[in-house]
């Protein structure tokens, strides 16, 4: 048990549209948890630098990210939205835990090695640092609790294990200072500093597949189009990607058990049901032993009217970058006071300041 104060805090990066797997898997878990905790929404744009970005992409890609935060329904008044590179301790919490992590950690995570792929002389050390800028994200604000998909997992687990040695290693020193909170690590209870962050990855959304292979994940950085629906698609958009998602040619089964070797099948129902707010059986009740000829329509009316008051809103926001700035800027403002809080400490945990 440890008695840190409650807070959330996650992250998307400008690194393209937003899908329909961002918004399922994050952003609407994010607008959720509005109601019941303190929450930290941040675009995470250094990380974005991982991908070679040109600046009007990066500078676009921020503002669009954000104002999908706001056209979803995530209040910046009541909790915290801005952008990482302004709050510069993000960068200096990461070269510290650049410092705590082992490259043993980093070399096992998949989504290096799914993006650096077979040539990873070539990648650069930022894309195999990140998940330390992304532990550094999270802790700067002692943060207790991070919504994401399935496929951050791996990466949170590593932002715990951070935490978990930096408690260790740091021990006595946070002791001595007299500001460390009793953190339970296994059987044990150190003298911590940091929480031991949970992921929050419960939910129908946590992975939803692309529309043109239902063994990967929908990414908005995918080279096709049509594998994802995009947050702006417009409604002949979305009725087209569904239309010409790939299927087999089986009529849907009568209960989820019956998905086997159907990952594409599984996935347009799971969509339905997550967009529903059902289970996969409650939407195969009404459509099991329908074709997708009768399916897909009833899919795609549902994606317009979920997402389309979305994407109004969006360019409605966007016509007005000014506005985001200032968003932005006032979120970054009020999230480096929160931040410099736990870099003082953490500058004297480490001996960097006496
Ligand atoms: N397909 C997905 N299903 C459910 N959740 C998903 N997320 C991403 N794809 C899916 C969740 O969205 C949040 C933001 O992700 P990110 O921008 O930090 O990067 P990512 O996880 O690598 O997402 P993408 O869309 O695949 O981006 P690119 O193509 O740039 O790598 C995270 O919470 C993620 O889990």
């Amino acid at each position: 048990m440890s008695s840190f104060e409650p807070l959330v805090f996650s992250g998307v990066q400008p690194t393209g549209n937003l899908t329909l797997g961002n918004y399922l898997g994050a952003i609407r878990k994010f607008v959720a948890l509005q109601d019941n905790y303190d929450c930290i929404y941040c675009v995470v744009d250094l990380h974005a630098l991982t991908v070679n970005p040109s600046p009007a992409e990066l500078i676009n890609g921020t503002r669009s990210i954000a104002a999908a935060y706001l056209a979803s329904g995530i209040d910046p008044v009541k909790h915290i939205v801005f952008n990482q590179s302004r709050v510069y301790q993000h960068a200096e919490l990461a070269w510290i835990f650049n410092c705590v992590a082992r490259m043993g950690w980093l070399s096992r995570m998949t989504q290096f090695k799914e993006k650096a792929g077979k040539d990873r002389e070539n990648a650069s050390v930022g894309l195999f640092a990140y998940p330390n800028l992304m532990a550094a994200d999270i802790l700067v604000y002692r943060a207790t609790h991070v919504p994401v998909g399935d496929d951050q997992k791996q990466h949170l687990e590593l932002a715990r294990d951070i935490a978990q040695k930096f408690n260790n290693d740091y021990s006595e020193r946070i002791g001595e200072l007299g500001i460390g909170i009793p953190v339970e690590v296994g059987d044990e209870t150190v003298n911590g500093y940091l929480p031991i962050t949970e992921p929050l990855i419960e939910g129908p959304a946590t992975r939803i597949m692309s529309l043109r292979d239902g063994t990967k994940k929908m990414s908005k950085s995918d080279p096709s189009d049509l594998s994802r629906i995009n947050l702006t698609d417009t409604s002949d958009d979305i009725a087209k990607k569904i239309r010409k998602a790939k299927t087999d040619p089986e009529a849907l089964p009568s209960d989820s058990g019956g998905f086997e070797g159907r990952p594409e099948a599984e996935n347009l129902v799971n969509i339905y049901a997550a967009l529903t707010g059902t289970s996969m059986d409650a939407v195969l009740k009404d459509f099991g032993g329908q074709q997708f000829s009768a399916f897909k329509p009833a899919l795609a009316d549902l994606a317009v009217e979920k997402l389309s008051p979305i994407a109004d809103e969006m360019r409605r926001l966007l016509a007005d970058p000014g506005h985001i700035d200032a968003v932005l800027a006032d979120g970054g403002e009020r999230a480096s006071v929160l931040a410099e809080k736990t870099m003082v400490d953490i500058r004297r945990i480490v001996g960097l300041s006496a």
